[in-house]
Formats: structure tokens, sequence, C-alpha cells
């Protein structure tokens, strides 16, 4: 039996099940050393040996339920075109776009996504009878963050800017974005991803409008599609920093459940989530700290009455303790 996907078709009184985002990554030692290997962040994620070795290595330390597929949300943005290149200890650095000639004149090639695929076939093939396997995109608007702005920022002000000045460009590109990303996550879904997380990771900076147009609208859309095409396959949507705004998510999407950052108390969730499967939602910060504040987190997300996958409320941070994460996992497993 796989808890995840038990858990996902709303079932009632399993134990919780347990994965982490940015599970694979900087603050493991054996990645830091795998990643030497191939300097170029991007040629690593092509490559479909080093990337399932990546997602497999937390599955080796810790008893997860879940493997998420190592990849970045910006091979989408690559796949159409766009430059992007990862700069140590800065981030991703994109050549922007920002008018509708600059999309056109992007020369798509979305073959360079195969080796993803076959990344995700070679994790299933690893992967024990209990574990399932979850693919992922970035959403629409979130990646239209990065391909207008070329890099990571506190608010987007310039992508929300041109989203109102010229709708007619931001609309293009949010049918370029949900129509390249509808293929790639059935792709993923035909080479074995079990469940999809949409990470809609920058939603929380927009205006309650600019959030129902392009934050909700695309995720809808996708939902839809992939419920079309495989409805089967569960889907987890992460729309983070919206509010009260995600129970409009949850409402309209369709999303089997929904991704909870920090912001969120028990008490709210279980007053107003209580039919939802949720995600989320421990402060990441907690868990680099550890101790007994991040003890009294847990035992506090444990109260949260509906079918809930635990989770942090965003990414793992690459200073967190192995020893912290070990804690986190034993607790929500119930061995201490
Ligand atoms: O040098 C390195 O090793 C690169 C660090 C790194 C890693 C390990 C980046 C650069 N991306 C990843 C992998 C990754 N990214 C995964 C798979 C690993 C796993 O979860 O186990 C996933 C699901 C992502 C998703 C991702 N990338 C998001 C959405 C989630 C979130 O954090 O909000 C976003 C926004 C990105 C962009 C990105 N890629 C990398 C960085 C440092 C960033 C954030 C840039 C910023 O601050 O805006």
């Amino acid at each position: 039996m796989k808890l995840l996907l038990e858990t996902l078709s709303n079932k009632q009184g399993l134990p919780t099940p347990i994965w982490f985002m940015r599970q694979a990554g900087r603050y493991l030692p054996e990645y830091l050393e795998l990643r030497k290997t191939t300097p170029n962040f991007l040629d690593f994620c092509y490559d479909p040996k080093k990337a399932c070795e990546a997602a497999l290595q937390p599955l080796r330390r810790f008893d997860l339920d879940a493997s998420i597929l190592f990849s970045d949300i910006l091979v989408i943005p690559h796949a159409l075109g766009q430059e992007v290149t990862f700069e140590k200890n800065i981030g991703p650095k994109l050549k922007p776009i920002t008018k509708i000639e600059d999309l056109k004149s992007l020369r798509k090639n979305e073959s360079i996504l195969n080796p993803i695929f076959e990344t995700v076939s070679n994790i299933k093939h690893n992967l024990k009878d209990h574990q399932a396997l979850i693919g992922f995109s970035g959403s629409p608007w979130t990646l239209a963050c990065y391909m207008i702005n070329g890099q990571g920022s506190r608010d987007y002000a310039n992508v929300r800017e041109i989203a109102l000045k010229d709708p007619n460009f931001f609309d293009y590109l949010m049918n370029t974005l949900i129509e390249i990303i509808c293929n790639y996550l059935s792709q993923q879904i035909q080479a074995g991803a079990e469940v999809i997380q949409l990470f809609d990771s920058w939603a929380g900076v927009l205006s309650e409008k600019l959030f129902l147009k392009y934050s909700l609208e695309p995720n809808k859309k996708i939902i839809a599609y992939l419920k079309n095409r495989h409805p089967q396959i569960p889907i987890i949507g992460f729309p983070k920093g919206v509010g009260q705004n995600i129970l409009e998510f949850t409402n309209q999407t369709q999303a089997d459940a929904v991704g909870l950052d920090s912001s969120f108390s028990i008490n709210w969730i279980n007053q107003n989530l209580n039919h939802t499967v949720t995600q989320g939602n421990l402060d990441n910060i907690s868990l680099l700290v550890g101790g007994e504040q991040m003890e009294q987190d847990i035992i506090n997300i444990k109260k949260i009455k509906s079918p809930h996958i635990f989770n942090l409320g965003h990414g793992i941070l690459p200073t967190t303790p192995i020893k912290n994460v070990e804690k986190m996992i034993e607790m929500v497993k119930g061995i201490i």
C-alpha cells in the first residue's frame, strides 16, 4: 500500500505520510559530492543517471513515503528556447523576455526534456513498493516571473506591471506555458509519475484580481487537462503565500490536495479545510533550528484533522542539520 496515494484519495484514519520539498539537494553531503561531477546544473538535471541518483539519496537515509523527480522548474523556459544558467550561490539567471516579439523569436526545443522522462522511469524502477513517485512542474505565473524578470525577486513588481500593461503579451505567454506544461506533465505520467505537484511559488505576490486570472485560472486549466487525460493521477496544487485565497483555489481547481505554506494556523486549517487533503506546513526555519520548538510545531501539525501529508511550508534550507530531519521523521512516524 502506498500511504501517499491512499491519503490523496481522502482516506481517513491512516498514518501520516511524509516527504519534503527539496528533499534532494544541498543539505546532503552526498548530493554535494555528486553535483561536483557535473558543474552545470542544467546538464546535471538532463543526466538521467545522476538525476535519478540525486532523487534516491534522501530515500536511502530516511524513511520517506515518496520520491520527487529531481529536476528544476526552469527547464520549461529552457525548452521554450530561453537562455537559462544557474550561478553558484546566486541562483538562476535567464535572458529576460518582456514583449510578445521576444517570446515569438524564441526557438522552442521540447526534445531537450526527453532525458527527464528517462529519469522518471529510472527512479520508478528503484522505489520500494510503499513509495510513490511525484512528478512536478512550475505553474505558469511562477515561470513567467523568472522568464520576464530574469532572476528571483522579492515581489516581481515589474512582472505584475507588464501583466497589467500588456495583457496581450501576458495572455500569450500564459497560453504558451499552459500548453507546454500539460504536455510535459502528461509525459512524466506516461514515464511513471504517480502524483503531480504544481509549484506556484510566487502566487503570493499577486493582487486578488491577478491571482484569479494568472494563478487560479492557469492551474485550473492544467488540472482539468490532466484529469481528463489521466483521471487516476492525483494532483497537489501549491499556490504559495496566497492566504485565505487558498479556499477559492481549492474549490475551483479540483486539485486533490493543497500545499500549505507556514502562515496557516492549525485552528484555521481545521476550521476551513476540514474536507480537503492538505500538505505542509512546518516552517523550514523551525526545522533548521530544531529542538523543543520544532517538536512543539510537529505535535501541533499532527492535530490537523483531515487527511494530511506531512511536509514543510517551503523547501528545506541548505544549512539544515540532518539530525533535525531525522528527528522530524521519527516524530511523524510515531517512533518517538
Ligand atoms: O547548485 C545546486 O545544486 C542547485 C540547487 C537547486 C536544486 C537542488 C536548484 C536551483 N533547484 C534544485 C532542485 C529542485 N528545484 C527540485 C527537485 C529536488 C527536490 O525537491 O528534492 C524542485 C522540486 C525544484 C523546484 C523549484 N526550483 C522551485 C519551486 C519550489 C520553490 O522552492 O518555491 C523554484 C522556485 C525553483 C527555482 C530555483 N532553482 C534553483 C534555485 C536556487 C531556485 C530558487 C531561485 C529563487 O530564489 O528565486
